[in-house]
Order: structure tokens, then C-alpha cells, then sequence
């Protein structure tokens, strides 16, 4: 079986581990998203790449759920000592090195979708993993700070201030002009099934979307589309995606992100057993949905939820 999959970073990341788990035996393409990615001291850092190869290659800090395991700070604290920063962005150095390898190859002249697959040889993450593409895409927040509009790098918003100033808007700024990295369209056109992980609807699953041909090439594969909800309890169980599902008018529920994907693109929607309200609202929009255990305690629990979608999407195709 193909199996596609549209990720972001933690919550991409712990679902396809339960998904290989469930499936060991499928072909997993991974669309990562690179609308989080950043320039920091020279070096381009992806962070949702990285969150996805570190937890499928055995290398993340769990209890984090980005970032290296047995990290330590050395280079940023002698970074921060020269007065360089930003010193709210916690680079560690073992994660240093996967970004100065990946700034060399750039460098060199290969496309992140390659330099990705080199840095993969070494984590044999077990999925195909590619960037949604290999042009520039870099997510922006217009924010107001002290009356002043401005709009600021999500990883700013994110981590710096910590969504704590409403959004006014999300600007995947590139998109437009971004093509699919190789790989990505013909993984969509060969898929047996297309799963929506529990990830950000806006800044993880909506920035790959924003790719011209990204989302035409879903609706038009003629297989099942299966999303699982990032929203249990009219909230988000970690992070703060319901700042900005709230800057693109979508409420933070389970059925509302629902439709904000559309039954143009999903065919099939899993909410949590706490959200089973939800499965009637959903349904009449379209969408074959189901209340089923959505939490990723443990790498059952995620195996589990990666058998209800795929046991949703026969019943749909
Ligand atoms: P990020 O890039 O690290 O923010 O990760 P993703 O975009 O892949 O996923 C973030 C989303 O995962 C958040 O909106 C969370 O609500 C959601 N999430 C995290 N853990 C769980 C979980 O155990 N169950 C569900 N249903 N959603 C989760
Ligand atoms: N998230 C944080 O909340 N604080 C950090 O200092 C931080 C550093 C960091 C470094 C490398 C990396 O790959 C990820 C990192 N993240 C950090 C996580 C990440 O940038 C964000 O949580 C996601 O992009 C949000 O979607
Ligand atoms: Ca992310």
C-alpha cells in the first residue's frame, strides 16, 4: 500500500511513528512542511524536516518532541557570550550539525529535497521523506506590538512571543511562486490513500496546501483523503493552533477545522471520542467521520489511531 502523508513537526511526526507501526510493510511518502524554516547564524534550519527524521530515526528529545536527545548549548552559549543571537531560538549542538551540513549542500548547489534524502541516509527514518518543495517558502505573522503593525517571522511569533499578540493574518510568503519539489506530485498521483496527520491546519497542512498544484493534485487523485483532528475539546492538545485558526476565521473545534479543509479535499474525518457531538455536523457537511481515541500517549495509541483512518478510508473509497 502507498500511503501519502502531509506533516508538520510533532504532531506529523509521533502519528507516522504509530502509522509504521501499523503498517509495516507500506510505502510512506512524507510531504514536510518548510514554511517554519529559518535563517539562523548562516544556517538554514527546518525545523518540521527535522522534528519528522529525529522521531522516525530514533534521535528526538521525547519529552520535548523537537530537537536532539542528550543535547547540550555549548555553541549558543558562546554564540550569546559574543553578543550573537537570537538567543531565544534553542539551537543545540548536536542539532548544530544537521544544520551545517544542510547549509554546505545548499551551498554546493543541491535542492533541499536532496540534501534532505543525504541527511536521511544516516536516520533511515523508514518513510520517503521530501520537502513540500525546494524554492524558498517562509511563513510570516502580521502582528500588532505596541500599536505598531508588523509582520514577523512565525518562528518570532511561535517561540519569541510565544502567540501571545493576536494574529491579524498568515502570510506563507513564496508560496506562490513555489513549485513541488520533485517527488511530490507523483507521490500524490500514485497514493492508495492521503492522510491529514494531527497536524497544524494552518501553519503545518495549509502552508503544504499552498504549493501550486499541491492540493488540486490531492482532490484530483481519486483516493481517499483521511484527516485526524489537532483539536480534542475545542482545543488544541499542544501548541497554540487555535491563535492561528483564530487569524484565519476558523474556530478552534473539531468539526470547524473540518470545514475549513472542505469536502472538496476530505473525504473522511476522525475526531476524538470527547468530540463524538461533532461526528453529525461533520457528516451532513459531506465528510464520513468517526469518534475514535485521538490522543498519542504511546506508540499504541498511535498505531491505533493510524488503523482507524486507514479503516475509515475503505469505508469512503
Ligand atoms: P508542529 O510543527 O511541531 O507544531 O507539529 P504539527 O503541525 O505536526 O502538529 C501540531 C498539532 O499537533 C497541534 O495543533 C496539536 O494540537 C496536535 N497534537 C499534538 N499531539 C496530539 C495528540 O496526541 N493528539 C491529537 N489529536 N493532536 C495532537
Ligand atoms: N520550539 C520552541 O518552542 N523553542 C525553541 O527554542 C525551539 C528550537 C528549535 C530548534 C530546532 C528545531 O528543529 C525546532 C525548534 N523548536 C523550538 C520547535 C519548532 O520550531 C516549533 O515548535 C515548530 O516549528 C512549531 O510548529
Ligand atoms: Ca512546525
Amino acid at each position: 500500500m502507498r500511503i501519502v502523508v502531509l506533516a508538520g513537526g510533532i504532531g506529523g511526526a509521533r502519528f507516522l511513528r504509530g502509522l509504521k507501526r501499523a503498517v509495516p510493510d507500506a510505502e510512506i511518502t512524507v510531504i514536510g512542511n518548510t514554511g517554519d524554516d529559518i535563517h539562523l547564524f548562516g544556517l538554514k534550519v527546518c525545523p518540521d524536516l527535522d522534528t519528522v527524521m529525529y522521531t522516525l530515526g530514533g534521535g528526538i528529545n521525547e519529552e520535548q518532541g523537537w530537537g536532539r536527545a542528550d543535547e547540550t548549548f555549548h555553541l549558543k552559549e558562546e554564540l550569546t557570550a559574543y553578543g550573537v543571537g537570537p538567543d531565544w531560538f534553542g539551537l543545540g549542538d548536536r542539532d548544530f550539525a544537521t544544520h551545517i551540513v544542510r547549509t554546505q549542500m545548499l551551498g554546493a548547489g543541491y535542492p533541499l529535497s536532496t540534501v534532505t534524502e543525504a541527511l536521511c541516509d544516516r536516520w533511515k527514518p523508514g518513510v520517503k521523506l521530501i520537502p513540500m518543495t525546494d524554492d524558498r517558502v517562509e511563513t510570516h505573522v502580521a502582528v500588532e506590538v505596541d500599536g505598531e503593525r508588523k509582520a514577523v517571522h512565525f518562528q518570532e511569533y511561535w517561540v519569541r512571543l510565544r502567540a501571545s499578540v493576536p494574529a491579524e493574518a498568515i502570510v506563507p510568503v513564496g508560496a506562490e511562486q513555489a513549485k513541488p519539489a520533485p517527488g511530490v506530485l507523483e507521490a500524490i498521483a500514485e497514493a492508495d490513500v492521503i492522510l491529514f496527520p494531527p497536524s497544524n491546519p494552518v501553519v503545518s497542512i495549509g502552508t503544504i496546501l499552498a504549493v501550486p498544484g499541491v492540493r488540486e493534485a490531492i482532490a484530483d487523485a481519486g483516493v481517499p483523503v483521511i484527516g485526524l483532528s489537532p483539536i480534542v475539546g475545542d482545543a488544541p492538545v499542544r501548541g497554540m493552533a487555535d491563535k492561528v485558526l483564530a487569524a484565519v476565521g476558523v474556530e478552534s473545534t473539531a468539526a470547524a477545522v473540518a470545514e475549513h479543509y472542505g469536502s472538496g479535499l476530505l473525504d473522511g474525518w476522525l475526531v476524538d471520542t470527547v468530540d463524538a457531538a461533532a461526528v453529525e455536523r461533520v457528516e451532513s457537511d459531506g465528510i464520513r467521520c468517526r469518534a475514535v481515541p485521538l490522543m498519542m500517549t504511546d506508540l499504541d495509541a498511535s498505531a491505533q489511531m493510524a488503523r482507524e483512518a486507514l479503516t475509515l478510508a475503505e469505508e469512503v473509497r
